[in-house]
Parts: C-alpha cells; sequence; structure tokens
C-alpha cells in the first residue's frame, strides 16, 4: 500500500514570499512619516513596541500584501510590479484598523493592546489619517503612468470601506426580526464593502500595475469582493466560537456587544424553535453576561446559524474561483490564489 502523500501547507508559505518582497519598500514607505506616525505604525504593523524596539516578526497575515503580488503575477507580470500596490493596501488596511479599534472601543488587536490603548485616542485616529494619505501618496508616484487609475481604484474602494462600516453600524439600532431585521442581502451588502472591497482592490491593482487588460482585473476584484463575504462569515464564527487564544479576541465578543453577525440573523431568520427564545434573550436589556452569551451561542447553534454561516462563507469561495476561472490567468500564481482560500476558512478551527 502507498503511504498517502502529504502536500505541505502552502498559503503561509505564499504569504511569508510576498510579505518578503513587500517588506523593503513598506518600510521605506512608513519612514517618510512623521516619527511619531511612524512610530505608531511600526507598533500597530508588529515590527516595534511602544518604547520602539524591535518586535520578532509581523502580527498581520499580509493577505492584501499577498493578493496584491499575486494579482500581478496571475497577469503574467512579476510580483515586484505590484509592490507599489501592495504597500498602498496594506498602509490602508492598517489605517482601517486603527480607526476600526477606536470605533469599536476594541482595547486588544492580534494579541496585544491596540494603538489607542498604547498611545491614546487622538494620536491614534492622526496616525490613520497618515497611514491614509501615505498609501495615497505611494500609489499616484506608480512608474509607467499607472498612477492615476490605481488611485482611482483604491479611491473606489475606499468609499465602498467606508460604506460597509456605515451600514455595519447602523445595522446596531434596526431589530432583531420583523420588518425592520437586517436581511441576509443587506449583510452581504455589508460585509462585501466592509471587507471584501479592499482585498479585491488589492488583486485588481496588483494585475493593472503588471499591465492586465480591465477583464482580468475586474475578475480579480469580483473574487476579492466574494472573499471579503466568505472571510466576514467565518470572522463571525471566531467572533462566537473561536479560540480567544488564536482570535485574540475574548470569548463570545460579538455576543456580548449584540453585534449582527450572519450567524445570529440566520439563525433568527431560521423559523427553529429555538429562534423565538433566541430573540427573547437578545431583546432584553441590559448587559449580555457570561451565562446569557453560552445560552446564546447554543440557540444561534440549534437553530442553524453555524452551519448557515459556515455555507454561507463555502458558497462565496466557490463564487471567488468561478470569477478566476472565467479569465487566462498565469496558472502557477492562480494555483497559489486558490491555495489562500481554503486557509481562511480554516480559521474557523
Ligand atoms: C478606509 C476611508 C476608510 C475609512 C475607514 C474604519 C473603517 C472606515 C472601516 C473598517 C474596515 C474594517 C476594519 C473592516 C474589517 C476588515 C477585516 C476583516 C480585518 C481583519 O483582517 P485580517 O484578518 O487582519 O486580514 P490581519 O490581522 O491578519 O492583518
Amino acid at each position: 500500500m502507498t503511504a498517502p502523500v502529504t502536500l505541505p501547507d502552502t498559503a503561509p508559505l505564499v504569504l511569508t514570499r510576498c510579505r518578503d518582497l513587500v517588506r523593503p519598500a513598506l518600510s521605506r514607505a512608513v519612514q517618510r512619516l512623521h516619527p511619531w506616525h511612524a512610530g505608531m505604525a511600526a507598533f500597530s504593523l508588529g515590527w516595534s513596541d511602544v518604547d520602539g524596539s524591535p518586535l520578532p516578526g509581523p502580527q498581520g497575515k499580509g493577505l492584501r500584501q499577498a493578493l496584491a503580488v499575486l494579482g500581478a503575477e496571475a497577469a503574467g507580470g512579476p510580483g515586484e510590479d505590484a509592490v507599489v500596490g501592495a504597500v498602498a493596501v496594506e498602509l490602508i488596511h492598517t489605517f482601517s484598523l486603527l480607526h476600526d479599534d477606536i470605533m469599536d472601543g476594541d482595547e486588544t488587536r492580534r494579541q496585544r493592546p491596540t494603538v489607542w490603548k498604547a498611545y491614546g485616542t487622538g494620536p491614534a485616529v492622526l496616525a490613520g489619517d497618515a497611514l491614509f494619505a501615505l498609501a495615497v501618496q505611494t500609489l499616484a508616484d506608480a512608474p509607467g503612468g499607472y498612477g492615476a487609475p490605481a488611485v482611482r481604484r483604491l479611491a473606489s474602494a475606499l468609499s465602498d470601506l467606508v460604506r460597509g462600516q456605515a451600514e455595519d453600524l447602523l445595522f446596531e439600532s434596526r431589530p432583531w426580526t420583523g420588518t425592520g431585521a437586517v436581511r441576509p442581502q443587506e449583510y452581504r451588502s455589508m460585509a462585501e464593502n466592509k471587507t471584501g472591497a479592499l482585498l479585491g482592490c488589492a488583486a485588481a491593482l496588483g494585475a493593472e500595475l503588471a499591465g492586465a487588460p480591465g477583464g482580468t482585473a475586474d475578475a480579480l476584484d469580483r473574487a476579492g469582493r466574494h472573499l471579503g463575504v466568505a472571510f466576514q462569515a467565518v470572522d463571525d464564527l471566531l467572533g462566537i466560537w473561536g479560540d480567544p487564544a488564536a482570535t485574540g479576541k475574548p470569548v463570545h465578543s460579538d455576543l456580548r456587544r449584540r453585534k449582527k453577525t450572519f450567524p445570529v440573523l440566520a439563525a433568527l431568520a431560521s423559523g427553529h424553535p429555538a429562534a423565538r427564545r433566541l430573540d427573547t434573550l437578545l431583546s432584553t436589556g441590559g448587559p449580555l453576561g457570561e451565562e446569557a452569551c453560552r445560552r446564546a451561542a447554543g440557540l444561534v447553534e440549534d437553530a442553524g446559524g453555524r452551519a448557515a454561516a459556515l455555507a454561507e462563507a463555502h458558497e462565496n469561495l466557490a463564487s471567488a474561483r468561478d470569477c478566476l476561472e472565467r479569465v487566462p490567468l498565469a496558472p502557477a500564481a492562480h494555483e497559489e490564489i486558490l491555495a489562500l482560500l481554503p486557509f481562511l476558512v480554516r480559521r474557523t478551527g
């Protein structure tokens, strides 16, 4: 009998390869900032501590910079063509996390204090703004006449990002059930805007910077948007059932703050008897304590919310794959993009 062949998990290798390619340009870009902002950016990126002492390694997955590099390679160019775009999307991602943590009052991210917690809210707002400006400046300087269209694509993704964040905030004041309840399609639109727009923009920018035709960049953009919905559905699962040691978030954090996440919305819309009990539990005033969170998580699961969110993630990954099938892509880069997809859903543990 032949022993089963265990293939190495290529996703972490792909992320590392792309990160190594982008890092020198990202460091140079950050050094252009005011030293105060550069310190906060380096802290947020996991390069250094509050006192400036160097830290061993990167903290984020670096997914957006990888998509930019792979977008260029998928279009038949060298990954180097995408570096300026990869730097821009990574700076925007860092900026959006800084502001998001302030808006949510989150005190930790990636198992470390958030920037506002470590440096204060005012400085963190300003550092975010500086990163935003730096991203636009970096992309505008793209060689070969690519700057203007690239900035245009980034600006369009940014307005979707802000729209998605607004949609998410507005969900908070909507009722759990009835005519005003958040419908699954509204959730998808929010997730596509808030998370998918930048993922899609990253891959499309990479392709455009490598001279790809518009159809190729648009297909990569659409794939990234589906990836965003899948990613957000998985994030919601982790917000309820994730291991705090792995997610860096306290257990049941999304339930405690009564967030309108996909598993909860799907459970409430299921018509299952557990849905009514869940509605009652969530609609009672006051903070949701640990015992109530545990009960709510059980009711969401009984009503099929956990399975529905996982199905949503898988369906969107399949749609992302379909988008990639519709255009000619360099096979090796296509394979590497495909390798990243299940890696993200496997985060559910
Ligand atoms: C960008 C113009 C502009 C405004 C900001 C604050 C805001 C408006 C939008 C928030 C967008 C946001 C934070 C979306 C969530 C994205 C997301 C899924 C973050 C986590 O991404 P990972 O897991 O992070 O890739 P790591 O830690 O790996 O880098």
